[in-house]
């Protein structure tokens, strides 16, 4: 071997003007697999060219990585910092080898050894530390800043198990803990000098008129870092993640030799349980006590970290905001404020109103929901246990946000029903809230926070969530990436809205016939995959139908399974008629603790069983649900899909981002007028777009009128046969009980408006199959989509961010 890779000839360079020779880079993969490895390429498993993989192109982000955070020192930029409980990454070694024009060399090489990439790349685990959107949401975000040459920090948990495993028994949901930290983790620099200690518990004193907090006990946070390059690999950001570490020195030891051993333990038990779980929460409020201990002990870290960096640079706090934005992912940072506050004022002599100012013009706010059960209240005695001179902050915040109400009769409290109502204090601690899509922003206005809006008028904005193509396109679907770039030239992965140069081909017969082919390409990619991993043949003529998504009964995946069972038995009536052959494919966890959505996922389960086995409709109706989706899964699986489902009750999801995943690979929308579903149908417009469904005004209107689901079903004889037979025990032989709750629900409340939407549903999906089997329609609808979707680039979404919430300046 004669070259050796030197890193110090990229120091100064960007990726892109450096990137290596496959000869280059076989050396420094074989240096990897010797001395960071230990093994022979003889020796060699697929592990360990993974690792030795890994570690050649991570050396290739540290240059980038380390001119980028040179350059925002020596410029002395303004830095963003994203505060999530939540990001679900995924794998990294393709993303980040796109990222920086390595894919193609590393696959070269690859080869050379007999080794496929897809093959080594398969080992590596989802870093699933998220529950489903608003986690990938930030992992997106993270991903766009450093293409965009934002100077910014992630920072979150770095939770030992991520989310949950799901299996299925008997069709139920099982679930085991996940372990993406079992084997090495490449990507990650560990920071033992960067630690903060966090505290928990205890009294507050009085001294002279000011407040002193004695924590109980303390916790080191102690950090690990990620790069994330961006597109092209001229900048790179950091997302750092907080491990929770029992010290020494918090070990204690006065309490100990008192004999109080319980005591003297319980900073390393705190510790050992803080960044031990992801709460597998999507909406609905976690466990007490750790979550909120959690929530704080990401929060504090982060602001003790920014306040560090700041100081090191600058003497003045008042000038914080113009060199710092932190942004707060939803409530769960919401302790934020508060902690500024205090940091300012007890440690660093701030008067509380300044304080105040400073802190609200640092924080944004993102709202992800309107679901109350998703908006976090803490108690008033737990907050005073775990954070008491938080709530004395809170209380103070309180009573001015009263008088700022003047004489209202009611005023809107941070603290009512001895709860702290953690949205209404993000909104109070926040220069701008944002919602995340138009119809979300507008019910935030309207129905959340009306009076915080009237009071600050312009404080909220929307900025309509985005994906990044460069994970959700190019890496994901190769084969109509390459297709695309074919068609229309390279640089349309960051600058999305190029692809509109695609729409005069939706009337070119070859283009079409290409599209055609990279779909069935995408589709046998999924299928192999799924024959490979869960022995699940299917059909490759059929219109691939896909609801992929957290179950929660409010994203009606009981309205898709009902409406199967309807097509079933139609089928059943009519075999020789002329069906489009359909899969139904589901994917998605539920809340280990939410009852229907589990039993929903059970007759999922159940329908699927008899269906599939039914030799009269099998060629024609098959419904698959592969357990434990994830975002690899959903990168093989939303490329295959014909039809993306977005189906949710309307006004009740905040945005979606799979529904753009779909379309930009070319999915025809079935939807409501619900999230950013309004906005995708208006770019790609309304033609190309099957929409069903109540409006969020109706669905108000609906819900008020006594006895409508009753009403829906009366009006339905084939809803009514649906449930007729599932009462009957057809899905369900060995228990025909199993769904009288859900049966129940169905005639005498139906929240979620399944019934009210039935007959409405059916009739899209009827247009559904007819554009269908016109293949040279559906095909330019589905060109049409992908054409008009460069709005829904996370690029966009961050450029509306910088300017209208962070006020910062791309470096770029
Ligand atoms: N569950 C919304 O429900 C939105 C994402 C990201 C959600 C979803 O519609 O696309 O956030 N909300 O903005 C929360 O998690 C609270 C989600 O993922």
């Amino acid at each position: 071997m004669s070259q050796s890779f030197d890193a110090r000839q990229l120091r100064e360079t960007t990726a892109a003007e450096s990137a290596p020779t496959p000869a280059q880079f076989r050396q420094a993969m074989l240096r990897h697999l010797q001395y960071t490895v230990g093994k022979s390429p003889q020796q060699a498993s697929l592990f360990d060219w993974r690792m030795a993989l890994s570690h050649t192109v991570r050396d290739y982000a540290v240059d980038p990585w380390f001119s980028a955070t040179r350059r925002t020192w020596d410029e002395d930029r303004k830095r963003v910092y994203y505060l999530s409980m939540e990001f679900l990454i995924g794998r990294l070694l393709e993303d980040q080898a796109i990222n920086l024009g390595l894919r193609d060399v590393m696959v070269q090489v690859l080869a050379e050894f007999g080794l496929s990439f897809d093959e080594v790349a398969e080992g590596e685990p989802d870093a699933a530390l998220g529950n489903g959107g608003l986690g990938r949401l930030a992992a997106c975000y993270l991903e766009s800043m450093a293409t965009m040459g934002c100077p910014a920090y992630g920072y979150g948990l770095r939770y030992e198990h991520g989310l949950f495993r799901q299996h299925f028994e008997n069709g139920r949901q099982i679930e085991t803990p996940e372990n993406w930290l079992a084997t090495d983790n490449p990507w990650d620099f560990t920071r033992p000098e960067a630690a903060y200690p966090v505290g928990f518990g205890g009294e507050l004193h009085d001294h002279d008129g000011a407040s002193i907090w004695s924590p109980r006990s303390k916790v080191l946070a102690s950090a690990h870092d990620t790069p994330v390059v961006g597109y092209g690999g001229q900048w790179a950001n950091t997302l750092r993640l907080w491990a929770a570490m029992p010290s020494a020195d918090l070990f204690n030891l006065d309490r100990f030799n008192a004999g109080d051993f319980a005591a003297a333990s319980e900073p390393e038990a705190l510790a050992r349980s803080l960044s031990r779980v992801l709460y597998p929460n999507d909406t609905t409020e976690g466990g007490k006590e750790l979550r909120l201990s959690q929530e704080y002990f990401l929060t504090s870290a982060s602001v003790q970290d920014i306040l560090r960096r700041y100081l090191a640079a600058h003497d003045d706090l008042l000038k914080l905001p113009e060199f710092v934005a932190i942004q707060m992912n939803d409530t769960h940072p919401a302790i934020a404020g508060p902690e500024l506050i205090r940091l300012l004022v007890d440690e660093h002599a701030v008067d509380f109103d300044t304080a105040v100012e400073t802190a609200t013009s640092v924080l944004g706010y993102t709202n992800h929901t309107l679901l109350p059960e998703a908006l976090e209240r803490w108690s008033v005695g737990l907050m005073r246990k775990v954070l008491p001179r938080h709530l004395q902050i809170i209380e103070t915040l309180d009573t001015q946000f009263i008088a700022l109400q003047g004489q209202a009769p009611n005023p809107v409290r941070l603290i009512s029903n001895d709860q702290v109502s953690m949205g209404d204090l993000a909104f109070t601690t926040s220069h701008k809230v944002n919602g995340v899509s138009a119809l979300h922003t507008e019910l935030v206005s309207q129905e959340l926070f009306p009076v915080h809006n009237e009071l600050h008028p312009g404080r909220i904005v929307n900025i309509t969530n985005g994906v990044t193509p460069r994970r959700w396109l190019k890496l994901a679907n190769p084969s109509l990436a390459a297709l695309i770039t074919d068609t229309i030239g390279a640089g349309w992965e960051s600058d999305l809205e190029r692809l509109r140069e695609l729409e005069p081909y939706a009337e070119d017969p070859a283009f079409r016939d290409a599209f055609g082919r990279s779909k069935r390409q995408a589709k046998e990619h999924f299928t192999g995959w799924l024959a490979a991993e869960h022995g699940i043949e299917l059909p490759a003529e059929a219109l691939y139908d896909a609801q992929v998504k957290r179950l929660h009964e409010y994203k009606r995946q009981l309205l898709n399974i009902l409406w199967t069972i309807a097509h079933w038995q139609r089928i059943k009536r009519d075999p020789q008629a002329n069906w489009v052959p359909r899969v139904k494919i589901f994917g998605g966890k539920a809340a280990p603790s939410y009852h229907m959505a589990k039993l929903i996922i059970q007759l999922i389960n159940d329908v699927a069983e008899v269906v599939n086995n039914d030799p009269e409709t099998r060629h024609l109706l098959r419904v698959v649900y592969p357990p434990n989706y994830g975002v690899s899964m959903a990168e093989k699986l939303i490329p295959a899909a014909d039809l993306s489902e977005q189906i949710s009750t309307a006004g009740m999801e905040a945005s979606g981002t799979g529904n753009m995943k779909f379309a930009l690979n070319g999915a025809l929308t079935i939807g409501t007028l619900d999230g950013a579903n309004v906005e995708i149908r208006e770019h790609v417009g309304a033609e190309n777009f099957f929409l069903f469904g109540l409006t969020t005004e109706q669905v108000g209107e609906r819900r008020a009128q006594q006895g409508h689901s009753r009403a829906a079903l009366e009006a339905s004889q084939t809803l009514r046969d649906v449930l007729q037979a599932i009462a009957e025990g057809t899905f369900s032989p060995e228990d025909h009980h199993r769904y009288d709750g859900l049966l129940e629900t169905m005639w005498n409340s139906d929240w979620f408006l399944v019934a009210s939407d039935f007959e409405d549903y059916d009739r899209a999906q009827g247009e559904v199959a007819d554009c269908y089997s016109d293949p040279e329609k559906w095909q330019r609808m589905a060109i049409l989509n992908i054409a008009r979707m460069g709005y829904f680039s996370s690029d966009r979404s961050i450029r509306e961010y910088m300017s209208q919430i962070w006020d910062v300046e791309s470096a770029l």
